[in-house]
């Protein structure tokens, strides 16, 4: 049998419908069923593994998956021997100090001697180290914002996205530990034929991430303005122009980063640009 490439994702969870969404968006074609433990896949040799997050480092640093997607929150709480090959984009939070909003908190030495309750123990420690903060750490595996008002704990380590469970828990967030997102590992002894499969993989992963983060943008520029216009489009080499069928005008394509996107608008339209238009870029190959 050929070789195939065995990747785990999160059975279900905050990662499930972006990790899934991410292999879709590289082509690879998913049979439904996902309440089974594993699916194959008909256009790539792949097979996929649904599992718990905290499952994952562990069945890649066995072999048993070759690559998987996880939280680097997960990744690094649990130590495995894997490598982390590309940060995905997705899944991001942070690994947060929070306290009661009562508190005067003003550096992490406030921590000295204090319970702090965390499902993260190993990184809580790695931080306290770091800072030569003594304190007592209790592992607790969910439920970690409700420690401190049951007084259980005196302050806590814990996930946060929005930060409205610490505000409805009555915390406020005072340190971050970890900035996280979701990655893609892999086993440390991939064999060749799975070392060239993971590369097919990731230039499909690194053309779909660069695609998220650009825009298509054509729009209409009168000739005497276009030097001008062209200026403001930095394009991937530089931008296509066509003659428009009335005379004097052009039609100018370009390409353009999402986090300059409304600023070179802005501009466009004050260098006489018109009839903008935005498209969605699918893939990106450079
Ligand atoms: O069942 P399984 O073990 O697979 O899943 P799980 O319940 O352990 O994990 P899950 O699905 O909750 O999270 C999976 C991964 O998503 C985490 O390991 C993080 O890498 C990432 N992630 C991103 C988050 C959050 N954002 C997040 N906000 N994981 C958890 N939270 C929780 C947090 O623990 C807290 O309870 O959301 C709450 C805070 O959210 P805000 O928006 O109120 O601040
Ligand atoms: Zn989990």
């Amino acid at each position: 049998m050929a070789e195939v490439l065995k990747i785990a994702i999160q059975k279900s969870g905050r990662l499930y419908d972006e990790s899934v969404k991410l292999l879709k968006d590289c082509g690879i074609g998913l049979k439904n069923g996902i309440n089974r433990l594993k699916t194959e896949v008909d256009n790539f040799p792949m097979e996929i593994y649904f599992l718990r997050d905290d499952d994952i480092p562990q069945y890649v640093e066995d072999a048993v998956a070759n690559v998987g997607i996880v939280g680097e929150n997960v990744v690094y709480e649990k130590n495995k021997q894997v490598d982390i090959v590309e940060k995905l984009g997705f899944g991001k939070c942070r690994l947060s100090v929070a306290v009661s909003k009562n508190e005067k908190y003003d550096k992490v030495s406030f921590l000295a001697n204090k319970r702090i309750a965390t499902s993260y123990p190993l990184l809580v420690q790695q931080f306290l180290d770091k800072n030569n903060v003594k304190a007592e750490i209790h592992a607790i595996s969910g439920s970690v914002e409700i420690a401190p008002g049951i007084g259980l704990a005196d302050a806590i380590v814990d996930l946060v996205s929005s930060g409205s469970t610490l505000f409805m828990n009555g915390l406020k967030e005072v340190e971050t530990v970890l900035d996280s997102q979701a990655v893609l590992i892999k086993n440390k002894n991939l064999d060749a034929a799975r070392t060239q499969l993971l590369e097919k993989f990731l230039f499909r992963i690194r053309a779909v991430k660069k695609a998220k983060n650009n825009k298509y943008i054509l729009l209409n520029a009168p000739n005497e303005k276009l030097k001008d216009i062209i200026g403001l489009l930095p394009g991937m080499k530089s931008p296509t122009v066509l003659p428009l069928a009335e005379a004097g005008w052009s039609s100018v394509h370009s390409v353009v980063d999402e986090n300059d996107f409304w600023d070179i608008i802005a501009k466009l339209k004050e260098a006489g640009a018109q009839g903008i238009l935005v498209v969605p870029i699918e893939k990106m190959i450079m």
